[in-house]
């Protein structure tokens, strides 16, 4: 079955040559809907990639100062769908003085990964750390409403941009006690969290609202107890909290536990996503790192892992050497471990798995045609693969319908209209196979080609 691509104005075909186009479509689907199963012969080469073909993103922290280092940008653009600021969008570096507000640095990364169909994650609104002096010297009503209009302003600057932020930060104390820190946010009083949360709610209410914390990944202590004792109780009261994220910046002296995959899968089980926000390991080894990829891939919920850096050399803590590049950019074997984890790793089965019923859409238009298949579908997103035959460098028109959302692509280069529902995919190199995630917002329709040109 073969469909009419919105916008075409060529002058019809007659009987004969639609029957061609049709049987050529039907042989097209043929020869390639084998080729995209996925976890087969779709299996990724690169991270981003991967991860993106099991609904999921694998990203990195990222400085803006080193974007003008060509080993290390190489990597980013190959590798990652996804990017986190390292330190550009704390307090300090987007509110230096109080009520004036500094984004150049954060842009920088923002446009960088927007540009290349990278997701951002927004680190972090709301921290007891890295406070500007202003900020620093306050306290009470006056620090509680200069926090909130933080939050507001920096969340309203970023509005669509940002897929997740992490809007508090490290709010409880380590060791046994499970309190809360104690901080000058948490001296303006015990909801000072739930106050964060209703603000960037109010400020960006598309994006995924996260609570951020380390050592929070045994699942036996009193820390990670305590932060899931609290987004229940958040989510029991309706605060408005959508993930939590686990840094898991794990060392010998707190290491990967073999029960990590309890505690993401408990706090998804309150009705939060999950996200493996900062990982890094001393040392890398290789099992390990394929143990945290395995432990999300085997949680539905768990949306993707970030990775503190690129290679060993930008870590914050480099002479753990913790990261999978080494600091000439070569991967290491924690490299292969985590991409094979990802192309070997099951799929979510729940919720539901139905793939959508309607066929294939293979729109002949322009000088190229684009072939869309139906990829892996979960509980609220989908995947779509589409096939360019005819050019090799090409430009791809798709339309998703509202409020559906285009979160994830990989293989070729996007631009989206102002509408954010139309993307404009460009060949980047990486073949005639493009792929995307859509989410489906509660809208199941599929996306539709609206055109395809050879350039
Ligand atoms: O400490 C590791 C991470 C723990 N979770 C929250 C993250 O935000 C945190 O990231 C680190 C950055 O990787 C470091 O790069 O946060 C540190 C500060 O808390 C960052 O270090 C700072 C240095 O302390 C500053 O002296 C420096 O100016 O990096 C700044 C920018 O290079």
């Amino acid at each position: 079955m073969t469909e009419r691509c919105q916008g075409d104005t060529r002058p019809r075909t007659g009987p004969r040559a639609r029957t061609a186009i049709v049987l050529a479509a039907a042989a097209l689907l043929a020869a390639t809907s084998a080729a995209f199963l996925p976890g087969t012969a779709s299996a990724g080469t690169t991270l981003g990639a991967s991860a993106a073909e099991k609904g999921r993103y694998f990203g990195t922290a990222v400085a803006a100062s080193r974007l003008s280092d060509g080993n290390y940008t190489t990597i980013l653009n190959r590798e990652f769908n996804s990017v986190t600021p390292e330190n550009e969008m704390k307090i300090d570096a987007t509110e230096p003085q109080q009520g004036r507000f500094s984004y150049g640095a954060a842009e920088q990364i923002v446009n960088h990964a927007r540009s290349r169909g990278m997701s951002v994650r927004g680190h972090t609104l709301a921290w007891h750390s890295q406070q500007p002096p202003w900020m620093e010297s306050m306290s009470g009503s006056a620090l509680r409403s200069a926090m909130l209009n933080h939050v507001t302003q920096v969340a309203t600057h970023f509005r669509g941009q940002v897929v997740a932020w992490d809007v508090v930060n490290e709010a409880f104390e380590d060791g046994t006690s499970g309190a809360r820190r104690n901080s000058n946010l948490q001296r303006t009083g015990n909801d000072w969290i739930e106050a964060a949360f209703r603000a960037a709610r109010a400020a960006d209410p598309g994006a995924k609202l996260c609570y951020n914390d380390y050592n929070t990944d045994n699942w036996t202590h009193a820390k990670t107890q305590a932060v899931y004792n609290m987004v229940r109780d958040f989510k029991s009261r309706g605060v408005p909290i959508d993930c939590v994220g686990f840094q898991s910046h794990f060392n010998n002296d707190s290491p990967y536990v073999s029960n990590y995959r309890t505690t993401l899968s408990s706090f998804a089980a309150l009705g939060v996503d999950v996200q493996v926000t900062e990982l890094d390991i001393q040392g890398a080894p290789a099992a390990t790192y394929r143990s945290v990829v395995e432990d999300c891939l085997a949680v539905a919920r768990c949306n993707g892992v970030t990775v503190w850096g690129i290679r060993d050399s930008d870590s914050w803590r480099a002479s753990q050497t913790p990261l999978l590049f080494n600091s000439s950019g070569q991967k290491k074997a924690a490299y292969d471990a985590v991409l094979a984890a990802l192309n070997n790793g099951t799929t979510p089965t729940d919720p539901p798995t139905t793939p959508p019923t309607t066929p294939p859409t293979t729109p002949p238009s322009g000088s190229c045609t684009a072939t869309l298949q139906d990829s892996t579908r979960w509980g609220d997103r989908f995947n779509s693969q589409v096939t360019v035959s005819g050019a090799s460098n090409w430009t791809v028109v798709v339309a998703v319908t509202p409020p559906q959302k285009v979160s994830n692509t990989w293989n070729g280069s996007p631009t989206w209209d102002s509408s954010g529902n139309v993307m404009t995919m460009r060949s980047n190199g990486s073949g005639n196979v493009f792929g995307f995630t859509t989410m489906a917002n509660g809208t199941w329709t599929r996306p539709v080609v609206r055109s395809c040109t050879a350039s």
